[in-house]
């Protein structure tokens, strides 16, 4: 305690930094490289951490999850613990700046994207709130894969994250998890969470112990049959679109067992009744991926626990919660009887035993959970044997509840409900925008730090010039900042002076990345023909794609060959520059977001169960250009039809397109010829010189013939609300105001309002 108390004053940390840097490299701090103070840092803020309290009580939260895409940690865990200024201070006293040290970190990349990111957020917001909760997951070495471009395709290679210091901490904790006859090893490693202003919880990554790195030849490729090598090696490296095969099983047992095995341990420290689990214990299963510790529990109970079938099934199901993330149908996991038969044959008699109490009960095969095709329905399990179910923004989870999940919310309507995704603001404001974090203290007060609510003061100052002026000031800031970065990073110089227009996420066809290319060339066109823009244009994309994912790929390849083609041209780039930077990742996203100008939130309707990134792009005075789809519903109602561009057909009549099966491309490019001669460029002498015929002409033929997420559909509406928000643009005093009331309705998307929510409705911690 003592110690703590000394290390939180700043000569307490500055003899604490000077001590590591003896013990660790015999050097004074000056003489360090950066590298060297981040590990000092590191380990400085590690001891912080571990002397702190943690979050104690009665009942504990377990957020499983396969995805944790934590982001690099230093400064956040700074923030949190209200270290950072002292910190920086001590450092700039010595010559060294804080921001380039933390350059040198290296990201963790143990997410695809949405989905492992918002089990981030949450973790900030559990322990901001002193709620006790848990992370569980997997320790991927190598994480998804680092992007790369070559000859304008994506190459994938290993993210290396783990150095000789990290933020894990091994543990003596480690269990058995047994495919059949095999039987691996799992052992736990720690990583702290500091909530902002408060306690200590962690997030618990499961590694395998006999783990073969070597085992990583080219790229990323590895044998994928050995099993008891290779587990933690990567992050599945798929965003939805692709079937699932064993080494996915593989893992989702490997985490949920150990996942299992430890819950029960810790209730059996604490001496509670494993009968009354539910009352000491909730387990939130991020999407399907970790369903599995729904039999897993079940089996432990029954075989090592001595509970009978009906009693184990009662006290899992009062003790598991289940988060819904997407309504595509490729995305559901529906795994193949003998699949779970090979890797997992324990768990096969339960699962085959909840499916015939089903079946017993309910006759509509809808609702079913082993299919005529003897295909297991993840999710099926979730929603009969755990006791609540939800969406991530109020229209995915009323999608949910009207079509996709009907008949499951016929019989159980009471375990329906919506919690509208959120950010933390200590990351996605404190962090990536200190200026714009220190304006709004400033002139609203410190308080929306912990109640993001009060942002709303910011409407007062709607009208006053010096306000607006000076966000529109801290927005060019970061625009600077963003042209000095990747002018280092990808030798690409950005004009500060144009708008920038921002769309990253991953790489998929219902995001529609190829809309955005088809404007990009219908603008390029334009200005060839004479046409231009009275304010430069610069787009910005980050996205990576799953490798196995074809027409992703393609998208990817044609972004590229239209940024040679622009970028090259004497007569189109004073007006017009386009950059699909290298390996978006989470810092990169820290950097793009609070630089940006336009939103690109522009799915399918329907399709987006919610977005978050939109909501760091209003918290960071961007507007948004979007469909009425997922969270950009909410954003509409917050700031209203003067402070957005919603453009495209909703999503009703997108489901009803897909229901009659009335969508037909080739009839929206045969009748407008805007729409024909964007898509024909794809597969013009000039973009055929620049890229390869086969990625450009079978997207090509994909988007005349195919296009199942329509993008055809929405071009022309697009092209014209964009053409209207770049001239709204040129009105700066009208841009600035839509900036303002976008920042200040930002507030509902805290993710602490988030957790708040799920605590009240699902969890009830005490
Ligand atoms: C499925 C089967 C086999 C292998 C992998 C997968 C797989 C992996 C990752 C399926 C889905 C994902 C990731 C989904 C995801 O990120 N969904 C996003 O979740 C966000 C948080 O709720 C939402 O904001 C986004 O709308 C949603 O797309």
């Amino acid at each position: 305690m003592e110690e703590q108390e000394k290390r939180g004053t700043v000569s307490g940390l500055e003899t604490a930094l000077e001590e590591l840097a003896q013990e660790r490299y015999a050097k004074e701090v000056e003489e360090l490289t950066d590298h060297e103070v981040y590990f000092c840092l590191l380990e400085l803020t590690k001891r912080v951490m571990a002397a702190a309290e943690p979050i104690r009580g009665e009942k504990k939260l377990y957020y499983i999850s396969a995805e944790f895409l934590i982001g690099k940690l230093l400064s956040c865990n700074l923030i949190n613990l209200g270290i950072y200024d002292q910190v920086a201070e001590i450092l700039k006293n010595r010559g060294k700046d804080l921001a380039r040290i933390e350059e040198t970190e290296p990201e963790p990349s143990l997410g695809n994207g949405g989905l492992g990111r918002l089990a981030a957020c949450f973790l900030d917001s559990i322990a901001t709130l002193g709620l006790p909760g848990e992370g569980i997951g997997l320790n991927y070495h190598y994480g998804l894969f680092r992007q790369s471009f070559r000859d304008k395709l994506q190459k994938a290679e290993k993210n290396e994250w783990i150095e000789e210091c990290s933020w894990l901490t091994r543990t003596d904790i480690s269990f058995e998890v047994g495919f059949g006859k095999r039987k691996v090893t799992s052992r736990l490693y720690d990583i702290d969470v500091a909530g902002y202003h408060n306690g200590i919880n962690k997030l618990r990554l499961f590694d395998l112990e006999s783990l073969d790195e070597e085992m990583v030849k080219e790229g990323i490729g590895f044998d994928k049959e050995a099993v008891e090598k290779n587990l933690t090696l990567f992050l599945y490296p798929d965003d939805s679109d692709e079937a699932g095969n064993l080494l996915r099983i593989y893992q989702q047992y490997f985490m949920v067992s150990s996942g299992a095995q430890f819950i029960l341990h810790q209730m059996k420290e604490q001496k509670y009744d494993l009968h009354k689990l539910y009352d000491h214990a909730v387990i939130q299963i991020n999407d399907t991926h970790p369903t599995m510790v729904i039999p897993e529990l079940i089996r432990l109970l029954t075989e090592k626990e001595g509970f009978a079938m009906d009693e184990a099934i009662r006290v899992v199901s009062r003790t598991c919660a289940y988060t819904n993330h997407t309504i595509l149908a490729e995305a559901l996991e529906k795994w193949p009887l003998k699949y779970l038969q090979k890797a997992v044959p324990q768990l096969v008699p339960i699962i085959r035993e909840l499916d015939r109490r089903v079946k017993e009960k309910y006759k509509d095969p809808r609702v079913q959970i082993i299919d005529r095709e003897d295909r297991v329905h993840m999710a099926h399990i979730d929603i009969h044997y755990g006791f609540s179910v939800n969406g991530v923004a109020a229209i995915h989870t009323q999608i949910l509840k009207d079509t996709e999940l009907h008949a499951f919310y016929e019989l159980y309507p009471e375990k329906f409900n919506n919690k509208t995704n959120g950010i933390t603001f200590r990351r996605w404001l404190l962090a990536c925008n200190r200026e714009l974090a220190d304006f709004l203290s400033e002139i609203i007060g410190e308080d929306y730090k912990r109640d993001a609510g009060c942002l709303e003061r910011l409407l007062q100052f709607a009208d006053d010039q010096a306000v607006l002026d000076r966000l529109a000031e801290i927005k060019m800031n970061r625009k600077k900042e963003l042209a000095a970065y990747v002018k280092e990073a990808e030798g690409v110089v950005l004009n500060p002076d144009s708008i920038f227009d921002i769309q990253i996420k991953r790489l998929h066809e219902y995001k529609r990345q190829q809309m955005t290319a088809l404007y990009i060339i219908h603008k390029y066109l334009e200005i060839k023909g004479g046409k231009r823009p009275s304010t430069p244009l610069t787009f910005l994309f980050g996205a990576k794609a799953a490798p196995a994912y074809v027409i992703a790929q393609d998208i990817i390849h044609l972004i590229l060959v239209l940024q040679e083609i622009i970028n090259k041209d004497p007569e189109v780039n004073p007006y017009m520059t386009l950059l699909m930077v290298e390996n978006y990742n989470v810092s990169y996203a820290e950097k793009l977001i609070p630089a940006c100008d336009i939103s690109e939130q522009i799915s399918l309707a329907s399709k987006e169960a919610s977005g978050t990134g939109n909501m760091k792009f209003m918290l960071n005075g961007a507007v948004t250009l979007g469909t009425s789809d997922g969270a950009n519903v909410e954003i509409h109602e917050l700031v209203g039809d003067d402070n957005i561009y919603i453009f495209g057909e909703k999503s009703e009549e997108v489901i009803d397109h897909y229901r009659k099966a009335d969508y037909i491309s080739g009839d929206y490019y045969q009748k407008s010829p805007v729409i024909r001669s964007a898509v024909d460029f794809i597969v013009s002498r000039e973009a055929l010189a620049a890229g390869h015929e086969e990625n450009l002409k079978r997207l090509y033929n994909e988007l005349v013939n195919k296009d199942w997420f329509m993008t055809l559909l929405d071009l022309e509406d697009y092209i014209k609300t964009k053409d209207k928000m770049l001239k709204d643009y040129e009105d700066r005093q009208r841009w600035k105001k839509m900036m303002l009331v976008n920042i200040a309705r930002a507030g509902f998307f805290s993710s602490d309002r988030t957790i708040a929510e799920y605590n009240r409705d699902i969890w009830r911690l005490k």
